[in-house]
């Protein structure tokens, strides 16, 4: 699909560490371009009520990927069409790779379904480019527990997943990667922040049709 902006998408199971980085990234890109930072399930007000429902209510597995993609058409026509069509930096914390790997994988509903959505719910958009945060479960657990902790606030439905189902998960978005090296970047996140950051700008540097200058 052809359009001015650029369309980036952070992903990772819960904990590896990808809302930390995208913050950096998007102050970082925010000096050269106007970025748009979104976020999914949710983006848009309808979204945000979907993503209620889907972190909190107990529902039937193809429910929920249906749901993830009904909220994810919405965020496409109301916010991330229009932001590219502007020729802004559109980032997004979790997109399409996501529902790959937690429902087609983690839960089992079968990556051919999630193909079929894919094609209806998006046509030919795709993101230019992907980061990958991946570390070893038993440290994405450990980042979790302790920051629940620290804020108080209870798990949700995902993050109370056993780990079974977050190593399937994991599995599936290596697999994502392995098969379009060029559009995904794995980020060992087990590093330093500073590490992460210097390993980001390093992918980018590699990818120079999109155009970005990060400094490490
Ligand atoms: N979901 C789905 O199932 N299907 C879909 O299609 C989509 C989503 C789109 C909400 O996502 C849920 O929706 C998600 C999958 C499902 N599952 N859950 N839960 P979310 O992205 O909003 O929620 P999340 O994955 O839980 O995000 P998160 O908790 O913010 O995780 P994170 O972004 O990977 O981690 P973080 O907040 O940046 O870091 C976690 C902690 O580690 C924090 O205390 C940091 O200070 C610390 N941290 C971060 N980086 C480092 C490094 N490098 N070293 C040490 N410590 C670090």
């Amino acid at each position: 699909m052809t359009h001015q902006g650029l369309f980036i998408t952070v992903e990772g199971v819960d904990g590896a560490g990808k809302s930390t980085a995208m913050e950096w990234l998007a102050e970082q890109i925010a000096a050269q371009r106007t970025v748009v930072r979104t976020r999914e399930p949710g983006g848009t007000a309808l979204g945000e009520r979907l993503r209620e429902l889907l972190l909190h209510e107990k529902m039937d597995l193809e429910t929920e990927t249906l749901l993830m993609f009904a909220a994810r058409r919405e965020h496409i026509a109301q916010v991330i069409l229009p932001a590219l069509a502007r020729g802004d930096v559109v980032i997004s914390d979790r997109f399409t790779d996501a529902t790959f790997a937690y429902q087609g994988g983690g839960r089992g509903v079968g990556f051919d379904k999630v193909l079929i959505l894919e094609n209806w719910v998006q046509g030919e958009l795709q993101p230019d480019f992907t980061l990958l945060f991946d570390v070893p479960l038993n440290i994405a657990r450990a980042r979790i527990a302790a920051r629940a902790k620290q804020t108080n606030e209870a798990l949700d439905k995902f993050e109370n997943e056993s780990f079974e189902f977050f190593r399937r998960t994991r599995e599936a978005y290596l697999k994502r990667a392995e098969a379009a090296p060029q559009r995904i970047a794995i980020i060992d996140s087990t590093q330093s922040l500073d590490d992460v950051k210097r390993q980001i700008s390093q992918a980018i540097a590699q990818r120079a049709h999109l155009n970005l200058h990060i400094a490490p």
